[in-house]
Formats: C-alpha cells, structure tokens, sequence
C-alpha cells in the first residue's frame, strides 16, 4: 500500500492498495472491509473511518458506479485524505461520524473504462441469451424497480438487470447497509457521479415530491453555497426526476425510500459539458476541494452542531 497523488486518475489496484496502506498506517482510525465480490472477481473495499465513540451516527459515501465517471472515484480517495490526514484539526461534527466509504463500487467496469472502452458506463456482467455486457447499476436498486427511465435490453445503457439487486456490487451495498447497526444509524447516503454539476436528491423515479422536500432542498441548498464559496463553482439543487429526468432503481431513491435516510443526495460533479466524463486530470483538486466542501455542509446539516 502507498498513498496516491490528485494529479492522475488511478487504476483501480493503486486505490485499493491506498485504502489498505491507511488502515495499516492508522489502525485506530482507519480499517478496510470487503463488503462483496464483482462478477471478474474484484474485492469491493470499504474504507470506515471513525474514532470508536459508540454514540457516533454514521454516513455513507460511495463513488464509481458508473465506469467512465473517473471524477467521482478520484475524489471519494481525496475526500478520505482529507479526513484521514487532517483528523486532529477536524471539528467535531466531523470526528464523531463513523465515515463508511466505498471508493469504487463499480471496479470492474472503472477497469474495463480505463483499458478499453473509455466510455463504458454498466458493470461487466454477461447477460444469459445476449451477447452484451453489463447491467446499470444505478437502475439495479430495488425501490420502484423497473420503472421509468430503464431498459429491459441488455443492450441499453441503462438496462435494469433481471431483478433487483441481481449484481453483486448492488447486492454488496444493500446487505452492508441492512446489517449495520439498527434505528437511524446513517443520517445521510451520499453518491457521486458526473457530470453537470447537479445536488440532486429523491424523488429519482418520478417527479413526486417527497413530504420533507424542504428539508433536503434546504440541505442542499446550504451545501451548494459551501461548495461557492469554496470555488465559486455553480452546482444547482433539486429533485433528480425533475431537474435531470425519471429514472428508477437508482441508490439513492432505495437509500431513502426502503431503508429510510433522510438525507439521500446523488452529486453531479464538473464540469457542466466542455469536457463532460473526460475530465482533465488537473481539475481532481479543485473538484475533491468541492466534494469535501459538500461533505462537510451535508455532516453539519444532518448532525446537532
Ligand atoms: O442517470 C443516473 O444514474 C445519474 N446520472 S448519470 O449521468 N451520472 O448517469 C442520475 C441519477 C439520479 N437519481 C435517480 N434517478 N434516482
Ligand atoms: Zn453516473
């Protein structure tokens, strides 16, 4: 294990072997857990930071689940550093979080983007009676479905697999998350994908209003001022279905609708189109330094300050 620089996009061994370099370097603040397997057999490894104080609540990061949106990879492993190197000078609504982070939930289609289809987006699991590969895992969750926005065409970009949680990286996220401690143990689940710079949040599946609409937008709101005031960055805030378009079976519809957390936020990261998925390496700090901005907005917001 090593540490990484924010001047490259890393291959998928090289983040893996940061994580295992961290929990190895601060065993007390740091441990690695493989959650699941991928269908090439990769490890899915979650990093938990926390320092143990049994009353802490928790939050979930995860990025990667779409292959070529290498930005969000590269800054969940910027996010985790800059937890992990500054921990001693971090407030305390940060410190008294158990961070639960999964850098790559999609490794081996993030592999296959980086060796021979930039663009692929699904995972790389064969699919019975066709000779495409690859579900979209972020239509493989199992509130609402199957429903708009999805493809029953293993063919499609957006195919929906057979049933819900058929992939085992979906599978991996949802029994981690049943299995951890009861009650409202999470307080936010928060997923990064590119790009167009979006705070979105629930409902994804159909342009219905969630009774606490206010809360997330107000949340949402006072993280993308952060992220301003941070940057000067843009990002707009609002209901996936209704400022993108309806598209079910995505995590963050199951994160609020099955399992029960509020504060359930999918971020577009940059940019807004010039480079679209092919971002420049040179903008990973800039965007981690956003990301971390919109973490830190979303921990006070969910936490009693
Ligand atoms: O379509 C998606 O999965 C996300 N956009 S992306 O361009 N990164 O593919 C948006 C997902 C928003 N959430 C839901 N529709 N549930
Ligand atoms: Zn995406």
């Amino acid at each position: 294990g090593h540490r990484l620089t924010w001047k490259a996009y890393h291959n998928f061994n090289d983040i893996v072997g940061y994580l295992d370099y961290l929990a190895k370097t601060y065993p007390d603040l740091c441990s690695v857990q493989t959650i699941g397997t991928t269908h090439e057999g990769r490890a899915l490894k979650l990093l938990k930071i926390s320092n143990g104080h049994p009353a802490n609540e928790a939050i979930w990061i995860d990025g990667g689940i779409h292959a070529r949106e290498w930005i969000s990879p590269a800054v969940t492993t910027y996010i985790i550093n800059h937890l992990v190197e500054n921990w001693e000078e971090l407030p305390s609504y940060l410190k008294n979080i158990d961070w639960h982070i999964l850098p790559v939930l999609n490794p081996d289609g993030y592999d296959y983007s980086q060796k021979f289809n930039r663009l692929w987006r699904k995972n790389r699991s064969r699919n019975p009676g066709s000779n495409c590969r690859g579900v979209d895992l972020n239509r493989n969750y199992g509130y609402m479905w199957g429903g708009e926005g999805t493809s029953s065409n293993p063919c499609s970009e957006v195919y929906r697999g057979k049933g819900a949680f058929s992939e085992p990286e979906t599978a991996a996220v949802q029994n981690f998350i049943t299995s951890q401690r009861k009650g409202d143990y999470f307080k936010a689940f928060l997923t990064f994908h590119s790009y167009g710079q979006y705070i979105l949040y629930p409902w994804g599946y159909s342009k219905a209003i969630t009774p606490d609409n206010n809360d997330m937008k107000l949340a949402g709101t006072q993280a993308a001022t952060a992220i301003r005031n941070g940057s000067g960055a843009t990002y707009q805030v609002g209901p996936a279905a209704i400022l993108l378009y309806p598209a079910a079976g995505g995590s963050d519809d199951w994160a609020k609708g099955t399992m029960g957390i509020k504060y359930s936020f999918t971020v577009e990261l940059r940019d807004t189109g010039r480079y679209g998925f092919i971002l420049p390496a040179s903008y990973i700090e800039q965007s981690g330094q956003e990301a971390f901005n919109f973490v830190d907005a979303m921990a006070r917001s969910v936490t009693i300050l």
